[in-house]
């Protein structure tokens, strides 16, 4: 399959994170897509395009306008106050405070747009999340016209993004912004099958009261994971779109044999909604080596998510999330995408 991927992803750098009580540079680093872009080649995966670049329009259907026209702003914004390095918000209008009233100044305006201060904005922000939504739709109208897959190689990820809200190192939502295009596309169904560890919060707020796109997800137990306040299992949408949000909520420790089952529950529900296409959240920070999950997935386990996902018969886009584990992450992001080709060549 072909892959779509942009060098600006690699202006997103030197970003610091808050974790256990500590600020460290940031675990989502531009390493992650270069060892995956290598192993795209190495392992002969296909030809590898660059993105064709695209107005706001298709952003804007997933998104509020003003969040999107807010992303481009922050960082002149924040130099223009006066400093550099990471913007990063520290005050949320949560339950008690007003989420109504647009403040006036960068850092209260952060976090009225975000819901944690996990997404950081650095000078080349922007630009990186611009390149990752153009890889996203470029690789959507390759199956669009025809490729039975394509490979979105997004960086920085999306499946945190809500409809006014960045975190969890994600600003605009990649997966929600092809899903809804196939719609706009003419698709009368998509569905979104999220298999990173964390739950994907802002896909399924995007399209919670939504029955034309099936939203799966498969993570970690909220009750003791990221992002904890979404991915319950009795979410299961709400108004017309009751039904269409599924949730599998799994333990710390989950390993491929818990883990598989749930997937095969996840695909019964996907084949019965009958999607014309489907979108993958593919994360890979189930891996037993993440360095902030704890799952128990092995380098072997990931081909076989890829032969079971091409076992569906759909078209299919795969849209980078997480994965943490650096040295292993091309090997295991690759290594869904080469099972899927073995399932689809069966
Ligand atoms: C993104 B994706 C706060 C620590 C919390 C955030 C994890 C985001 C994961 N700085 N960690 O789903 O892989
Ligand atoms: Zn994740």
């Amino acid at each position: 399959m072909k892959t779509v991927y942009s060098p600006l992803h690699a202006g997103h750098a030197g970003t610091m994170e808050l974790i256990s009580g500590a600020i460290v540079p940031g675990f989502e680093k531009p390493s992650r897509a270069e060892i995956i872009r290598a192993r795209v080649e190495s392992e002969k995966l296909g030809s590898i395009l660059a993105p064709e670049p695209h107005d706001l329009v298709a952003a804007k259907r997933v998104h509020r306008p003003d969040y999107v026209d807010f992303l481009p702003t922050v960082y002149p914004a924040w130099e223009a106050s006066g400093r550099s390095g990471s913007a990063i918000p520290f005050t949320w209008p949560t339950r008690g405070l007003r989420g109504d009233v647009l403040p006036k100044t960068i850092d209260a305006q952060l976090g009225f747009y975000a819901f944690d201060g996990g997404a950081p904005v650095v000078k080349g922000t922007w630009e990186a999340v611009k390149s990752s939504y153009d890889v996203a739709l470029t690789a959507a109208a390759l199956v669009k016209n025809g490729e039975r897959a394509a490979f979105a190689l997004c960086r920085p990820p999306g499946h945190h993004a809500g409809d006014a809200f960045m975190g969890g190192y994600c600003y605009i939502n990649n997966a929600a912004v092809v899903a809804q295009w196939y719609r706009d596309q003419g698709a009368s169904r998509v569905s979104i099958l999220d298999v990173d560890y964390h739950h994907g919060n802002g896909t399924q707020q995007i399209f919670y009261s939504r029955n034309d796109i099936q939203v799966i997800n498969l993570h970690a137990d909220p009750a003791t994971e990221y992002p904890f306040f979404l991915g319950h299992a009795d979410e299961k949408g709400e108004g017309v779109g009751e039904g269409f949000n599924l949730n599998y909520p799994m333990p710390f420790g989950t390993a491929f044999d818990t883990w598989s089952v749930a997937l095969d529950d996840a695909c019964s529900k996907l084949i019965a909604y009958a999607p014309d296409a489907m979108v993958v959240s593919v994360g890979v920070d189930t891996f037993e080596k993440d360095p902030i999950s704890e799952f128990r997935l092995t380098s072997a386990d990931y081909p076989k998510i890829g032969r079971r996902i091409a076992r569906l018969g759909l078209p299919t886009l795969f849209v980078m999330e997480g994965g943490y584990a650096v040295e292993e992450i091309g090997v295991n992001a690759v290594g869904v995408l080469t099972g899927f080709e073995e399932g689809v060549g069966r």
